[in-house]
């Protein structure tokens, strides 16, 4: 199921501190009563201060195990950015039920898959969101026997309403979780046939949460923007919303990064925190000159999810007011970030050094051996907030960790004076505005159209969003085929919308290795990638 770390390695991490068997939300009654009136968590419709986050939190609680929910269980979380996440999300952790975080633009494939896979006992989502109906998709994908959970006004037989359950009284959590329990089930970036998923438990992902706080001095005065989708790594513990909610702060949450919603709820809620990756960082920097808003609270923003040239960093930083922190990160584990008292150089031409002194990082040449220090390579990753496998999958498993218990990244990287510098990737996605999308599994479905015969699916560059999804295919005798036959075909198959490709390119044959598959590289090198 997953693979737990060495007991040797486990007993260290223990005995050092860095696991402390405490679950995530277990401080949550403490915060409440330290911080009650202050407030925790804001959208644009509801504020609740801590007391009352702590008090929703524990009557959700009680109404999910009223529903038969119990620690050990999981269930599939789509909400967008609203303070209802936040409830969702802790209400889990309390009672030890992970959450996997799917993404608001994941469709019937993804959640279909996933929720199979992991094997959901709820599914949760708003009961509409930007005019797809969610609650009719929870209806299709839920795996036999589990609840449909709808934040907002459900309409069908059989769903349960969110504020339902949290109406009744809060009782005491009788079970909760310890730190080997799982607390989340992160997607990896790019899900292949069998998906990826990362569980994450609360001594590693607690662990993960106190590191990227203390690097990044988060404290009661953070205010904290989640401008990306807040199932993701990166806005929910690094430090994002958990870390923010560890520190006292407060977390705003906004479901677009579109510029005019970005500086008005700066200004409005004198956000000094935020996270965006590069295509979002470089649009508010390319607004903000035009923008009347005052963004003088903003402290720092973070930059990170795919890759971005050093100059462009440069600029993004005096054109916001504020300073840019690098973020290196990963579903899978490590995170890496610069320091604001690294040098200018540092802050960047690099990505950052790892936020644990416990990271171990190798980086290895193609004859599997580690190169000379400086050189690039890919990076091998291991330490106490990196799993030692993906959840059920042994073969992956194969794949993707060595047999002692190296991550192999598939980032080829350079490492200077400690910190690493991302270079490219030997692994086989497209990093669409940071969304991961793996070729694979695009190429199987492109594949399905009568029409192809063959299909490869590489990465296009493109100056807004870094990569855009590029179909290279050889048709079958006399077919045709365009663009928009195969992004009705996707989405036909409810495939989210981001995965489909943007450009297609037939070809007369696809270029082959000696061996007779498909060139990947040549391929690229063919469409200009
Ligand atoms: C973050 O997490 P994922 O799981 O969506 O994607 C991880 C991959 C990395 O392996 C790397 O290929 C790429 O995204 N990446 C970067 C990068 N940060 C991530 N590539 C170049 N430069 C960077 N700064 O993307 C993630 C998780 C936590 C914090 C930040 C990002």
């Amino acid at each position: 199921m997953t693979t737990p770390w060495p007991d040797d390695t486990a007993r260290a991490y223990r005995a050092a501190g860095l696991w402390t068997g405490e679950a995530i939300a277990s401080g949550l009654p403490r915060w409440a009563e330290l911080r009650g009136d202050r407030v925790a968590v804001t959208d644009e419709e509801t504020t609740l201060t801590y007391g009352e986050l702590a008090g929703r939190a524990d009557r959700l609680a009680t109404g999910l195990r009223g529903l038969g929910l119990r620690r050990g269980d999981a269930v599939l979380l789509q909400l967008p950015n609203t303070v209802a996440f936040v409830e969702v999300l802790l209400a889990c952790l309390r009672i030890g039920v992970a959450p996997v975080l799917m993404l608001p633009a994941h469709r019937d494939h993804e959640m279909g898959a996933i929720g199979a896979h992991v094997g959901v006992r709820a599914v949760i989502v708003p009961d509409e969101w930007r005019g797809y109906d969610h609650e009719a998709l929870a209806h299709r994908v839920r795996p036999e026997g589990a609840s449909v959970i709808v934040a907002g006004r459900p309409h069908r037989a059989g769903s349960v309403a969110l504020d339902d359950l949290a109406a009744g009284p809060a009782a005491p959590i009788e079970d909760p979780p310890t730190g080997s329990d799982v607390a989340v089930y992160l997607l990896s970036g790019g899900t292949t046939a069998v998906p990826k998923v990362i569980a994450r438990t609360h001594d590693d992902y607690g662990y993960n949460v106190r590191r990227a706080v203390a690097a990044c001095g988060y404290t009661s005065g953070t205010v904290y923007l989640a401008a990306l989708p807040a199932g993701h790594n990166f806005p929910l513990a690094n430090p994002g919303i958990l870390g923010t909610l560890r520190a006292g702060g407060r977390v705003v949450m906004r479901s677009s990064p579109r510029p005019d919603v970005f500086f008005a709820a700066v200004e409005r809620e004198r956000v000094t925190d935020t996270a965006a990756v590069p295509a979002v960082a470089v649009r508010w920097a390319e607004a903000a000159s035009e923008s009347p808003y005052d963004l003088s609270s903003l402290r720092t923003v973070q930059v990170g999810g795919s890759m971005l040239a050093p100059e462009v960093i440069a600029a993004i930083g005096p054109a916001l007011g504020c300073a840019v922190q690098q973020v290196y990160g990963m579903a899978e584990g490590l995170v890496c970030l610069t320091r604001a008292d690294d040098s200018p150089a540092v802050r960047t031409g690099t990505q950052g050094r790892p936020i644990s002194p416990y990271d171990e990082l190798r980086v290895i040449g193609r004859d599997g051996r580690p190169v000379a220090p400086g050189e690039e390579g890919e990076l091998l990753v291991r330490g106490p907030y990196t799993p030692r496998g993906y959840f059920r999958a042994p073969e992956q498993n194969a794949v993707s960790f060595t047999a002692d218990g190296w991550f192999r990244s598939g980032d080829v990287v350079r490492i200077v004076d400690g910190s690493v510098v991302v270079c490219g990737r030997v692994k086989d996605l497209i990093n669409r505005s940071g969304e991961k999308i793996a070729a694979g599994e695009i190429e199987s479905l492109v594949q399905e159209l009568p029409a192809v015969a063959e299909a490869a699916v590489v990465a296009v560059p493109d100056p807004v969003v870094g990569e855009r999804v590029c179909a290279v295919v050889r048709l079958r005798p006399g077919h045709r085929l365009d663009l928009d036959e195969i992004r009705v075909h996707l989405g036909q198959r409810g495939v989210a919308s981001f995965k489909a490709p943007e450009r297609l390119v037939v070809v007369d044959d696809l270029p082959r290795t000696p061996v007779g598959k498909p060139d990947k590289a040549a391929i690229r090198a063919l469409v200009g990638g």
